[in-house]
């Protein structure tokens, strides 16, 4: 800044999140308020930012700092020039929630900036204005989002089931499929599953609020089993809507099938869940092991079926390099 100027600054870092029961259809467009609860997990740390800058603006308050000299009246935070300089420290090519992370981080900061004096609740639901999935990135670990049932969307907020401490032995690998750009974006893709998929009633109605109980319950038991269990056949529904929307939606590709395969084999021969996938809107797998002996055991077999190669399956990321 010139002579006589100031600058304020605040930093602010938040984690990408990856659900384990999905968020696939919204009944408010404007406010984004979706059609079922949904929950995640965090992996690591990691346009539509008007309608997120606007509920800030809203509740910014007066701020003063008297060793700079700085005093700002809340109706004024609407004339300084804001720079905002963000990066991420997850590989995009990775395809995940990155976007969820910026724009979480995005509210998060400009609200510390703005003295925004608001409880997470109420900055998740700012998130969701932003991107649904972004409000479950304003907290670290298990986190559910609550659908709500008001109109207006206040209910419709992120809660945070256990904190990154509760289950931490879970290893998380990520076996990047593909880094191209999805072709059918999630906005467009759920609106047209909302339109014509007889199924993603039946699932938001009569599947979800039951899977998200046991998911909690799965959660604070630390029960590796159940949760497995759910994540898997969560994920498997989600793509069966997929394909159950007209045209129909492929996020998943062959290699991502024989990748549940090789799991599902693997699970199977063991006689208990030892890793669970999941995917989102596109190919590449999200596996969760138990723990880092069941990581580094199945990393071994990933890396013997499908050796890495360019346009294939060219790297895996894992959440502890030591494990590899
Ligand atoms: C999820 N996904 O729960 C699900 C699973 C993708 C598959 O949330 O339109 O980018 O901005 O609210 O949050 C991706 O959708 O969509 C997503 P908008 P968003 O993570």
């Amino acid at each position: 800044a010139a002579e006589g100027q100031w600058v304020l600054m605040a930093t602010g870092r938040t984690p990408t999140n990856i659900a384990v029961i999905k968020y696939w259809g919204k009944r408010d467009e404007a406010l984004i308020l979706p059609i079922n609860d949904s929950i995640s997990e965090i992996s690591l740390l990691g346009g539509r930012f008007q309608s997120c800058l606007r509920e800030i603006r809203k509740r910014a308050r007066d701020f003063e700092d008297k060793e700079k000299g700085v005093k700002i009246k809340k109706e004024d935070w609407d004339k300084l020039h804001v720079h905002i300089a963000s990066y991420n420290n997850f590989p995009t090519a990775a395809g995940l929630a990155s976007s969820a992370a910026g724009l979480a981080c995005f509210v998060f900061t400009l609200g510390k900036l703005m003295n925004v004096k608001e409880d997470y609740g109420e900055l998740s639901s700012i998130a969701r204005q932003g991107s649904g999935s972004a409000c479950r990135s304003i907290y670290g670990g298990f986190v559910k989002w609550c659908m709500g049932e008001k109109d207006d969307g206040s209910d419709s907020i992120a809660v945070q089931l256990a904190d990154e401490t509760h289950w931490n032995d879970l290893v998380i690998i990520i076996a990047v499929v593909s880094s191209k750009q999805k072709e059918t974006s999630s906005t467009s893709g759920m609106r047209d599953s909302v339109e014509t998929s007889p199924l993603l009633q039946y699932r938001a109605q009569t599947v979800v609020p039951g899977r998200v109980l046991k998911m909690e319950e799965a959660i604070k038991n630390r029960d590796f089993e159940s949760f497995a269990k759910l994540t898997c056949a969560d994920s498997n529904q989600f793509h069966a809507v997929c394909l159950d929307t007209s045209p129909p939606i492929f996020y998943m590709n062959d290699t991502s099938h024989r990748i549940i395969s090789l799991v599902e084999k693997w699970n199977h021969s063991e006689g208990t869940p030892q890793v669970a996938y999941t995917f989102d809107a596109g190919p590449n797998a999200v596996l969760i092991a138990q723990n880092r002996k069941t990581a580094a055991h199945f990393l071994q077999k990933l890396l013997y079926y499908f050796p890495p190669q360019d346009n294939d399956l060219s790297s895996y990321l894992v959440g502890d390099k030591s494990i590899l």
